[in-house]
């Protein structure tokens, strides 16, 4: 007998009581049968981050299941491509591989799978802008441009609960709540800046990096690839550049370079998730490690040593000898034949021992040369002092005065405010990494401001976009990388996607805290700012 006497009979049915009332209350949560934890997929509707133009709640939800394929339109390698990324993406966490099949344009859609696909004639979502309109039925993802679809995907994936991006096979379900979003954005250029000068990142960690960028919808990733303390790519004409001049880091730590090869590889990863490279070659100032390769690019033609610290502005090129231009011509011809993207950084920071006058004849023979390369300059704010091309991008840091001096040339500029969106600032006096320079910058700070009205006399449409730069002289390990961007970074991307009408920092912090299991989920060492209620 299961139940003898009258208090072991109550006992039971004290227990199943219990039983049932859990039991119903998870069943209660709609489409999730099992799990507790799992969020509505109606929230992640109000947690999307960028924040996109318009979310037109459905309804019902779309469930992934093993049967749901992802159609793409037309066949081509780049929607084939996003598809793949798509469905390997989804993978790990739901064990689920949808079949990546092509359609014609005229084919009926069966219902249950996931269409991808470009719509030529909506011209108004622009280079990047997407549709996606999900129902009980299915998913339709268009756009004019891949770039578009990819972003799309990005948003699709943050509709799924946090668990999609577990490396393991999580139960789910995995339901996709009813919506039509529009989106597009607001700027053009949202980057991030990784020195690699200061302490060397190799290519596996700088692959990681992109993808955390894509998900957020960055798209330009501008490699400060030369400083006093390394050299990190090889060049053929050159070679003592990365060998001697790459040899070592800050504080003596282990040094490194990529070859063409690997900085090609790099190149294409990012391509593949709609990022453009931007290379940075600084020059006259920070050069350093190519003084010290090479005796002849100095003054004195004395090559210095390598050097380990972290002070800025002693070192410049010697800018009145002609090899010294004709090494930034090779340099500058073999890093822009590496490159497909149009621009080339040329630096011009802080070249504090030369005169204005040599100062700015030099960054016009430079902008010349990068110019007969096939490649546009960016520059960082000191250029606004030369003679600018029309094509020539400044990047603002620090001073207003360039900043202004930039947009009155007709110059278009990239907003990197030292104190806004520099990653090396420390969050708080307590952070361990960092500098405090241009302040500390808790993620409120870095977050709450606008562009358009950083800089009187540098208006909305003289502006390319936002970058955040990780200087890397206190950052000596990728899990330090990590907790010195995320989460700041996150909070550029959406200055620099979304509109800012309609969000506020209230509005964003409580996004940002439903990222914190996904940021876990993706193993990203991140900041837990105790201004954030994370989920
Ligand atoms: C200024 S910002 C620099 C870098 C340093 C950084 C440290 C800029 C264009 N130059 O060389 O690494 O400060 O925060």
């Amino acid at each position: 007998m299961l139940c003898q006497t009258p208090f072991q009979w109550r006992r039971f049915v004290g227990l199943l009581l219990i039983m049932t009332i859990i039991s119903t209350s998870f069943a209660s949560t709609p489409g999730s049968a099992a799990k507790p934890d799992s969020p509505n997929p109606q929230a992640c509707l109000a947690n999307l981050i960028p924040k996109p133009e318009s979310v037109v709640p459905g309804n019902g939800a779309f469930c992934l299941t093993p049967e749901t394929k992802i159609f793409i339109c037309p066949e081509n390698l780049e929607l084939k491509g996003i598809g793949n990324f798509l469905a390997e993406r989804l993978y790990p966490a739901t064990g689920l591989k949808p079949a990546v099949v092509p359609i014609s344009a005229s084919a009926p859609i069966p219902e249950g799978n996931i269409y991808l696909a470009m719509a030529e004639e909506d011209s108004t979502l622009g280079e990047e802008g997407y549709r996606l309109k999900i129902t009980a039925k299915q998913v339709t993802l268009n756009a004019c441009r891949p770039a578009g679809i990819f972003h799309g995907v990005q948003t699709l994936r943050q509709l799924l609960p946090p668990t999609v991006e577990l490396a393991t096979l999580q139960p789910g379900p995995w339901n996709l709540a009813a919506v039509t979003i529009t989106d597009r954005p607001r700027f053009a250029w949202r980057g991030a800046m990784l020195d690699l000068a200061r302490h060397f990142f190799d290519a596996g960690e700088v692959k990681r990096y992109i993808d955390r960028l894509a998900y957020y919808k960055l798209n330009r990733l501008h490699l400060h690839l030369t400083d006093d303390q390394g050299w990190r790519i090889a060049i053929q004409s050159w070679p003592n550049l990365a060998l001697h001049g790459g040899s070592t880091a800050v504080g003596g730590d282990r040094g490194g370079y990529f070859t063409a090869e690997a900085y090609k590889d790099i190149v294409s990863y990012a391509q593949s998730r709609y990022i453009t490279v931007v290379p940075e070659i600084d020059m006259p100032g920070h050069t350093n490690a190519a003084l010290a390769s090479y005796p002849e690019l100095n003054k004195n033609g004395v090559a210095p040593p390598l050097y380990t610290g972290i002070k800025v502005g002693f070192s410049t090129l010697a800018f009145n000898k002609e090899v010294t231009y004709k090494f930034l011509d090779d340099v500058i011809g073999e890093l822009a034949a590496l490159t497909p993207g149009p621009y080339l950084h040329i630096g011009g920071d802080e070249a504090l021992t030369v005169s204005k006058e040599d100062y700015t004849r030099f960054i016009e023979r430079v902008q010349e040369i990068t110019q007969t390369h096939g490649k546009q300059a960016v520059g960082w704010e000191e250029v606004a002092a030369a003679k600018l091309l029309p094509t020539t991008v400044v990047q603002p840091w620090k001073d207003e005065k360039m900043a202004r001096a930039a947009a009155a040339k007709g110059a278009k500029v990239i907003l990197s405010p030292a104190n806004k969106l520099y990653l090396d600032m420390k969050y708080t006096p307590k952070t361990g990494l960092g500098q405090n320079w241009s302040g500390y910058i808790e993620v409120k700070e870095s977050y709450d401001w606008d562009p358009a009205n950083l800089v009187g006399g540098v208006a909305e449409q003289a502006i390319l976009g936002v970058e955040a730069p990780l200087w890397t002289e206190t950052i000596r390990t990728y899990a330090d990388v990590e907790y010195m961007v995320f989460p700041r970074i996150i909070g550029c991307a959406e200055i620099g996607w979304s509109s800012k009408d309609g969000r506020n920092w209230t509005e964003y912090a409580r996004r940002l805290a439903s990222h914190g299991p996904r940021l876990t989920a993706m193993e990203v060492n991140f900041y837990r700012s105790p201004q954030i209620s994370w989920e």
